[in-house]
């Protein structure tokens, strides 16, 4: 049975358009905004009620995206790599919301790793999803933790070598 009536309303009488959030201001083609796009169409097809929903993101052109969906919801952007404490502490002040974190990989794996570890300590129950893209993309494309082993940065030699300088400090912290 697909969710979805045929009338374009979902099972509590809202359409697609009602979960969605302002216009993007990324760069045209960026992948963060298919992840809005996919989390718009789940959230509709779940059914989720807009008002019991809280976004929660830290610093960075993936954390952003919170604005661009799910309207309807509460919502807070908070310090770079620091929305673990923040979903932590809606989880405690109401159980009866359904959270939905939205990261970077530097704002989880690199700045955010401390966070993020205790936040799975603590099984926080929220749904964490890293827009992983290997670079800090806000502040032009540093490597991050995540970067692949070997990865290059075309045509740019600076970048490149304080990246590779940069990922090999960012391995320790994970190992
Ligand atoms: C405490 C602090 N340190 C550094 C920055 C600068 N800064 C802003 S966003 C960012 C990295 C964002 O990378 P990522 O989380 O991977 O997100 P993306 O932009 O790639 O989606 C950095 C280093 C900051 N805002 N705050
Ligand atoms: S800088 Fe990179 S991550 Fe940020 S909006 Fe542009 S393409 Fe997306």
């Amino acid at each position: 049975m697909t969710p979805v009536e045929t009338n374009g309303k979902n099972r509590i009488g809202l359409t697609v358009a009602d979960y969605r959030g302002a216009k993007s201001t990324l760069c045209p083609g960026c992948g963060h905004d298919a992840i809005t796009g996919s989390i718009i169409q789940a959230a509709f097809e779940a059914g989720l009620e807009p008002h019991r929903v809280a976004k929660l993101s830290g610093i960075g052109c993936s954390s952003k995206t919170p604005a661009y969906f799910l309207s309807r919801s509460h919502g807070f952007n908070a310090v770079h790599g620091r929305m673990p404490s923040i979903a932590t502490g809606v989880f405690v002040a109401n159980r009866a919301l359904t959270l939905l974190g939205v990261s970077g990989d530097g704002d989880t794996a690199s700045i955010g790793l401390g966070q993020f570890l205790h936040l799975v300590r603590r099984n926080v129950p929220l749904l964490y999803i890293v827009e992983n893209n290997g670079v800090y993309g806000l502040t032009k494309g540093q490597f991050s933790a995540t970067a692949d082993v070997g990865t290059k940065a075309k045509g740019r030699p600076v970048a490149s070598r304080h990246g590779r300088r940069r990922r090999d400090q960012s391995l320790r912290h994970v190992q």
